[in-house]
């Protein structure tokens, strides 16, 4: 493990190189792992630093030794730091956008707009530093004073998908830092970019060595260091439900804090009395949004029997006319799958698809001008809820449509899935609506607007297979990022 102190970014032959970040200095392990473009995969971004378990190691000892003055630093200090970040993705949300995209593959615009969400994030819980509010409580004995205070959970690991590369990573570090946690952050092989660079410039706002550590690095060699250590107090993670389950396995025994964001099968119900242009556009955008890599994607459309055949009509129509291409260039309406891995995992689930009776509509490969991951949206119909495709994500461009007699039939449909993240209808009807929205089994429930796209202030999350722990975002972040202290107090 070579150290040296921060200059910010180095290069080989021309190529940026960047390394791992523990206590505050630049650590190169020996090997790098190139960052390619999915979009042309001649194209690589740069060379990131693969960190070992032992790296791992002196980031966990290094978030622990900068806990106490971090976990006392005034609020003020903690908000100025979260602001002055935000400001700066701000700023740079055109050239941020651009590397999300060249190195996970949204168009520009979904890249721009999830840069400028980290942002806005960072700024949000700046302002939650400065609003940690306690209680207090008349006590039921005289002269007795009860406080009910909050104080940091102490070393959090933060582990992130490659999905959205910049705002998950955001909305956990921002409120693991405004709290008064010292985080190790372990982003997604594919996407280190986005991650390097936040780190970097939360670096630069004003946080003290030791406080964010990044290790960018294979889950399988840094993650037991990272979910097992006695020193870590918290794990907050996003990705598979397989390794959600593992790590919360590893974390239990040490009685760690664990947060799981997992997977979804989002139904989107969508009923007779729907208006048809609205209904199309939720679907297509909730479905192929992002290449359709959301955990809150509307992979299953619920369809009453008497729209079901306009709808499908419509939707092919504008699936068919969606553009798909270079993530960067304009007219892009959906980039590539990410990388090779995750296109094969789409063919396998579209292939299942048809082995049980479905009809596939699109979901072609094809080559553009640049080798890429390149697959058009597809549309499988005819199908049942029992079918694979209803009842495991596939995390790609494809949705499949559940042709229901009914809306009470619609709505046991929708709920039949061992998942909870997200859910929608698409109705005029102010009554389903309202039914809709008390009996889904889902943790956010969407009407008429699609099941991905939500808000940062307020909570994200999910039931059954799709979460663990206290929610995130908004105010909610705080409750797992802080353990509650009651005082009395005899004056
Ligand atoms: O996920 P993983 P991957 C689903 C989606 C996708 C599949 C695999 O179906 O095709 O998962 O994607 C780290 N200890 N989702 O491989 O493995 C890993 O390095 C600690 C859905 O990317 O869950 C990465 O940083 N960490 C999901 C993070 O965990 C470990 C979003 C996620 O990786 C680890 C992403 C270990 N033992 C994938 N093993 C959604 N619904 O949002 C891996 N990691």
């Amino acid at each position: 493990m070579a150290q040296s102190s921060r200059s910010g970014s180095g290069s080989a032959g021309g190529l940026i190189r960047r390394p791992n970040i523990i206590g505050g200095a630049e650590v190169t392990g020996g090997s790098w792992t190139p960052n390619i473009n999915p979009s042309d995969t001649s194209d690589v971004i740069g060379e990131y630093a693969h960190a070992s378990a032992a790296d791992a190691g002196a980031a966990v000892a290094a978030a622990h030794e900068a806990f106490p003055r971090w976990a006392f630093a005034t609020p003020q200090e903690r908000a100025d730091v979260l602001d002055r970040a935000g400001d700066e993705v701000l700023r740079r949300a055109d050239e941020l956008g651009d590397l999300l995209a060249r190195e996970e593959g949204k168009t520009l615009a979904e890249g721009r707009g999830e840069v400028a969400r980290a942002g806005q994030i960072l700024k949000f819980h700046g302002g939650q530093a400065l609003r940690n509010h306690g209680e207090v409580v008349d006590s039921i004995r005289p002269g007795l004073e009860v406080t009910i205070t909050r104080e940091p959970l102490g070393v959090v690991s933060i582990i992130t998908p490659w999905n959205f590369p910049i705002a998950i990573p955001a909305w956990k570090i921002a409120p693991a830092l405004a709290y008064g946690n010292t985080v190790v952050f372990k982003p997604a092989e594919l996407v280190p970019g986005c991650a390097w660079e936040l780190v970097d410039i939360l670096g630069r706002a004003g946080l003290p060595d030791g406080v964010l550590n990044l290790v960018m690095g294979s889950g399988r060699e840094v993650g037991p260091v990272l979910t097992g250590s006695t020193q870590v107090d918290g794990v907050s993670f996003t990705g598979s439900v397989l390794t959600g389950e593992h790590i919360l396995a590893t974390a239990a025994p040490q009685r760690t804090r664990v947060q799981l964001e997992m997977g979804g099968k989002n139904p989107l119900v969508v009923l007779d009395d729907a208006d048809l242009d609205i209904a199309v556009d939720v679907a297509l955008q909730g479905a192929f949004g992002s290449t359709g890599q959301r955990c809150t994607a509307s992979s299953r459309l619920v369809v009453t029997r008497g729209i079901h055949d306009r709808f499908v009509a419509a939707l092919a129509e504008r699936m068919r006319a969606w553009q798909v291409g270079d993530a960067r260039a304009s007219g892009t309406d959906m980039g590539p799958v990410v990388d090779a891995t995750q296109l094969a995992q789409d063919e396998r689930y579209l292939a299942i698809a048809r082995d049980e009776g479905g009809q596939v509509l699109g979901g072609e490969r094809f080559e553009r001008q640049t080798s890429g991951h390149y697959l058009s949206p597809a549309l499988v119909v005819g199908t049942d809820n029992t079918m694979t495709v209803n009842r495991e994500e596939v995390f790609g461009p494809v949705a499949s449509v559940v042709e229901v007699a009914d809306y009470d039939e619609a709505l046991a449909v929708a709920n039949d899935t061992e998942f909870g993240l997200s859910s929608g209808i698409v109705t005029t009807s102010l009554a389903a609506a309202s039914h809709f929205r008390r009996h889904s089994g889902a943790g956010m429930v969407m009407v008429n607007v699609p099941t991905a796209g939500v808000d940062y202030h307020v909570p994200f999350g999910g039931r059954r297979a799709s979460s663990y722990g206290p929610r995130e975002q908004g105010t909610y972040a705080r409750e797992f990022y802080t353990v509650v202290k009651t005082t009395y107090l005899k004056a």
